[in-house]
């Protein structure tokens, strides 16, 4: 038997990912593992595809509801996607294809908490879980499952999930058992304990996914990387990004409402969040730790220089070259970071506990604080909330970063009134832009504006922002949050017009 199939049952079930994707059904809901490109079935995805384009062609309907941890890769969205496959994707995605037809209404799409998932499952507010697609590195004698490169909704697709399809990737590392934590203390309310979680590095569940054999219908063997890009190199906007935080991290020590250690970060994901954790390197920080979703290569590097002692996370994000030097030193990896269910890695209940500092990016805020991380021109959807909110509304300090404009200047990132709100005024503390950074804790909403279009506002916008508090400050009714209600959105109309938000 195989090494990595030590169940002898479920090595009988072995076939090709073609006889797999047989047995599933149009109309299906099915959960499947997988997050920000990590550790999501390869090989179904794409048989499965290749089976809806066949039944397509021969004019029936096949279609699927797809629900995974967050983002996938082009082997299971983008192949879905392409053969117009999914009814319904959620909670967060990446893929450009599957963007599209969200976009052109093709689709639907759920852009949830990503902590809310597993118990919205749970309380039935997605239907019958009719089957699991989920990556394993192994399966275990007892019919366990090794998780892969990332734990995401695993538990819960495999607990509620009709039957089960595994892929057993003999790429992903061995190595990797002894870095998850799989807690299965959560239950519905009003049946809720404490989660007996203190610490970042505080180990409260099982080493394996736990999987009733009988529910298995088939084992697919893969042997395939997780698809990831390279970060883009680290550009002044990015450094000079990073530099304003850390600047106001030392001033929050001074002041001592951080410490020197400061608390357990979360970054999202992108060149910003990798630039911010290069930045703590350069800074002469130490003994920090995470508690947040993803593991980026600024995160191993950080591991590997000391400055962060322990990564709590639910998945890795990394790009090849991180991938390369992930394996080189697993050993010493496993024994710093810990993989739990998305659940757990981002529950409100620890995030608050922990007193974690969020970083995010954004697509844009307005003058009183109030975050778009996801909707361009309050419509198009980009990728979607992920965790950010998990985080933000829990955090200690919850921090959103972008350059202050986009596509080439013509967009402004802060305007009068966001066209989307993922978070709103009360969830943020800090806005950063490569101009500088506003602190908004304790602000009332027109002390807000201010400092937003001060230290935050791209030069060749500072002033049409501020002409335009003005006239909301002079004409507007209501002086607690001043709008002009006209005009409020007339910046993203131009845009959308003219292709620039500038007059
Ligand atoms: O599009 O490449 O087509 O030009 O948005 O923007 O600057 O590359 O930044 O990769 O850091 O993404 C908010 C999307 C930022 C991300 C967002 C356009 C811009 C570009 C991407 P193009 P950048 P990033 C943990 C936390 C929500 C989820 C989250 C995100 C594209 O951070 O998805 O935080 N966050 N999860 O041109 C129009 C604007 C724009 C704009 C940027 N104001 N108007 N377009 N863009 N600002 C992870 C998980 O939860 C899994």
């Amino acid at each position: 038997m195989d090494k990595r199939i030590r169940h002898a049952g479920l090595a009988a079930k072995v076939m090709t990912a073609a006889k797999a994707a047989e047995r599933v059904d149009h109309g299906m809901t099915i959960g499947m593992s997988g997050f920000t490109g990590a550790g999501y079935p390869k090989a179904v995805p794409q048989a499965l595809a290749a089976r809806m384009v066949a039944t397509h062609e021969r004019g029936e309907p096949f279609r699927v509801r797809v629900l995974t941890g967050a983002s996938t890769a082009p082997e299971l969205d983008g192949a879905l996607a392409r053969a117009d496959g999914i009814d319904l994707r959620l909670p967060y995605q990446s893929d450009p294809e599957l963007r599209a037809r969200i976009n052109r209404g093709e689709m639907d799409y759920l852009d949830i908490h990503l902590s809310h998932v597993a118990q919205y499952a749970w309380f039935g507010f997605f239907g019958k879980i009719d089957l699991a697609v989920i990556e394993a590195a192994a399966i275990m004698p007892d019919g366990s499952l090794l998780a892969s490169s990332s734990v995401g909704n695993n538990k819960t697709w495999l607990d509620l999930a009709d039957k089960v399809i595994v892929e057993v990737n003999h790429w992903q590392p061995l190595e990797l058992d002894g870095m998850h934590d799989i807690y299965y203390g959560t239950a519905l309310p009003p049946h809720r304990k404490p989660i007996p979680l203190l610490r970042p590095d505080d180990r409260i569940g099982e080493r394996y996914l736990r999987l009733d054999p009988a529910k298995v219908i088939a084992v697919v063997e893969t042997n395939a990387p997780d698809r990831n890009s390279a970060f883009a190199p680290l550009d002044d906007c990015s450094r000079q990004i990073a530099g304003h935080l850390i600047e106001f991290f030392r001033h929050e020590i001074a002041k001592g409402r951080l410490l020197p250690q400061l608390l357990p970060l979360q970054s999202g994901v992108g060149n910003i969040a990798n630039a911010v954790l290069a930045g703590l390197r350069d800074g002469g920080f130490s003994g920090l730790s995470a508690f947040t979703e993803v593991i980026q290569d600024g995160m191993l590097e950080l591991l590997e220089d000391d400055v962060l002692s322990v990564a709590s996370a639910t998945s890795f994000s990394l790009s090849p070259a991180g991938i390369e030097r992930f394996l080189g030193k697993i050993d010493f990896f496993r024994q710093r970071i810990i993989l739990r269910t998305q659940e757990i890695s981002n529950h409100p209940e620890l995030v608050r506990r922990l007193g974690c500092i969020a970083m995010n990016g954004m697509v844009e805020t307005d003058l009183y604080g109030n975050i778009n991380s996801t909707h361009v021109a309050g419509t198009s959807i980009i990728n979607g909330i992920g965790g950010s909110g998990d985080f933000a509304r829990n955090g200690f300090l919850s921090c959103f970063l972008t350059p202050s404009t986009a596509k080439h200047g013509a967009v402004s990132c802060i305007v009068p009134m966001v066209s989307h709100v993922d978070h709103t005024e009360h969830d943020v503390s800090v806005i950063v832009t490569e101009q500088g950074l506003a602190d908004l804790r304790g602000l009332s909403p027109r002390q807000r504006a201010k400092v937003v279009i001060e230290r935050c506002a791209h030069p060749s916008y500072r002033p049409l922002l501020q002409d335009h508090f003005d006239r909301a400050m002079h004409h507007s009714r209501g002086k607690h949050t001043p709008h002009l209600l006209q005009e409020a959105l007339s910046w993203h109309q131009r845009f959308l017009d003219s292709g620039d938000m500038r007059p």
